[in-house]
């Protein structure tokens, strides 16, 4: 599918706010794939569609993770989580993205998973820093993403769990994993050095 068709798409499904949003992600996304080497038109595709389901009702997100048998766990956390899974759900239904790589970095893109792909980390990342974000601590990530994109998903990560920490809100087992699996990984790597 070419851009201009998927930014089409998703017009229809968000704000103009998140519209804008989207691109910045699609912008940013597209330069860290150049970067890293990933493929850059997937890398543009799967930020296109990340926010996919990101209006839809609660109660319609619910129905589809019990239906398709998404991870049940997700229903004891925050409805904000659930935008990703059942994003990557209805991007293959409705609009016809059938990739795996790509439907994989847009169920990711909230939380990430310890196995993360160079694309999933790009969209994560793309999502955190794309220009029109404004939170603490989001210049040092964009530093960071231009060093190592390893380094730079770990400082995001980091900051989502104290943020959730300071908001009393819990936290979700793959954002663990994914900060655990990446800092192990880091840690073997400065052993080595
Ligand atoms: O959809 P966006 O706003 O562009 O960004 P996103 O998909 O990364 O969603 C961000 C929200 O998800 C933010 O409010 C924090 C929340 N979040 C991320 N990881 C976790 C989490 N919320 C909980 N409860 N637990 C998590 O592990
Ligand atoms: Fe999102
Ligand atoms: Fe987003």
């Amino acid at each position: 599918m070419d851009r201009q068709k998927a930014l089409q798409i998703v017009k229809k499904q968000l704000t103009d706010k998140r519209y804008e949003h989207t691109i910045g992600v699609m912008e940013t996304s597209i330069q860290l794939a150049k970067k890293y080497g990933a493929d850059v038109k997937k890398a543009e595709l799967a930020a296109i569609f990340h926010d996919y389901a990101k209006f839809r009702p609660k109660e319609e997100m619910e129905k589809i993770i019990i239906s398709q048998k998404l991870p049940s766990q997700l229903l004891d956390y925050h409805s904000e989580l659930w935008h990703a899974p059942v994003g990557a759900y209805l991007v293959k239904e409705e609009a016809g993205i059938d990739d795996e790589e790509i439907l994989q970095a847009i169920r990711y893109h909230t939380t990430g998973n310890k196995d993360m792909t160079l694309l999933d980390k790009i969209v994560f990342l793309a999502d955190y820093i794309e220009p029109g974000r404004k939170f603490p601590g989001v210049d040092h990530v964009r530093e960071l993403s231009q060093q190592s994109l390893d380094k730079a998903v770990i400082q995001a990560l980091k900051n989502t769990i104290k943020f959730l920490l300071d908001k009393n809100q819990l936290i979700y087992p793959d954002t663990l994993e994914t900060y655990n699996s990446l800092m192990k990984k880091q840690q073997m790597k400065e052993d080595f050095n």
